[in-house]
């Protein structure tokens, strides 16, 4: 089904002013954006309406601080869901059924009654009555747009949780969705006051020690093949058990081959308890547009995984030296 807006920010506008009570939720796990997206909405409305912010499945940590004091509701099956009835619901960050199973019994039975917010290409109908632009960089800048047509005032209390979803969605504005519009919306966020350092440190800055032990053992494994654009870096049982490392500790280790001059893909190799291999794949968009780059989707599923052009995952069968084995033959399959 084509995804796209049902409505104006200015239908949605008129939607909240007529409610009293009202539920803002977004997609399971929530990321720096969901939670920004929600935080910011339930703070801005919280002087004239009530305001409840449920949160689906687990919530990590540096994420869960955003909240500060206020409070949430964490939902990870439909006996969690609160008894409130609410006169309306905005779902924010997300339009997809899969993505919000917890609730989505629950919200299919108040269609009438749910409104969203999206940036994402695609999704269903979840929200029927909904605002979708997925050129913005990420929800909480139409959040930020949204609270503009309502008039109200941003004040610091609103701006860092808004603050927050934009920097975690552009990759603290780094990645090519950082564009004028997102750096005029950071502008406004900033001068009311929001403290970026202490943000980024509370969310990108909380890794335990294990983490540089993993990732020094990735490093030293790393191999180079086809003439250093491909670096593949192994983690075993054994790499995890000696360091007292979990799987948590190893979130976004992949891309470190990278920063090489000349690197195009980088394959993570991890030892899963089974026996099993997990392979991530990462590879670099083009350096000029439209140029060539590595389709890590293509390779992905040559061995039936999937998952992004530029960063997919599949599971293999072990050892890892199998791994390895098939993933470098996936990639000679796929590069011509
Ligand atoms: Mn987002």
């Amino acid at each position: 089904m084509t995804y796209a807006s049902t409505a104006t920010l200015e239908d949605l506008a008129a939607r909240i002013g007529a409610a009293e009570t009202i539920v803002c939720t977004s997609h399971e796990k929530p990321d720096g954006d969901a939670m920004g997206s929600v935080m910011g909405l339930v703070r801005a409305l919280s002087s004239s309406k009530r305001m409840h912010a449920w949160l689906l499945g687990s919530v990590p940590p540096p994420i869960a601080g955003l909240a500060r004091d206020t409070e949430w509701v964490q939902i990870a099956g439909p006996e969690d869901i609160p008894s409130v009835e609410p006169d309306l619901i905005i779902l924010l960050d997300t339009g997809a059924w899969s993505q919000i199973k917890p609730l989505a019994g629950w919200l299919a039975d108040r269609a009438d009654r749910v409104i969203g917010i999206d940036h994402h290409a695609s999704g269903d109908d979840p929200a029927p009555v909904r605002y979708v632009d997925a050129t913005a960089a990420s929800c909480t800048m139409l959040v930020q747009s949204l609270l503009g047509v309502l008039g109200i005032e941003l004040d610091v209390a609103v701006a860092e949780p808004l603050f927050a979803g934009l920097a975690t969605d552009t990759g603290w504005f780094r990645q090519a969705n950082a564009d004028a519009a997102a750096f005029e919306a950071a502008s406004h966020l900033l001068a009311t006051g929001v403290d970026k350092d202490r943000l980024f440190r509370e969310i990108e800055e909380t890794a335990r020690p294990a983490r540089l032990s993993l990732v020094a053992r990735a490093l030293a494994s790393v191999q180079w093949s086809r003439g250093g654009a491909v670096a593949t870096m192994r983690l075993t049982r054994a790499d995890f058990d000696q360091t007292d490392g979990r799987r948590s500790d190893v979130t976004g280790l992949v891309n470190a081959p990278l920063v090489v001059s000349g690197a195009e893909l980088s394959v993570l190799l991890i030892e899963e308890r089974d026996g099993g291999v997990k392979a991530s794949l990462r590879s670099k968009p083009p350096a000029t547009p439209g140029g060539p780059f590595v389709d890590a989707r293509a390779i992905a599923q040559h061995l039936g995984g999937g998952g992004h052009v530029h960063a997919a995952g599949v599971s293999l069968e072990g050892p890892i030296d199998c791994g390895a084995d098939a993933i470098a033959e996936a990639i000679a399959a796929v590069s011509v």
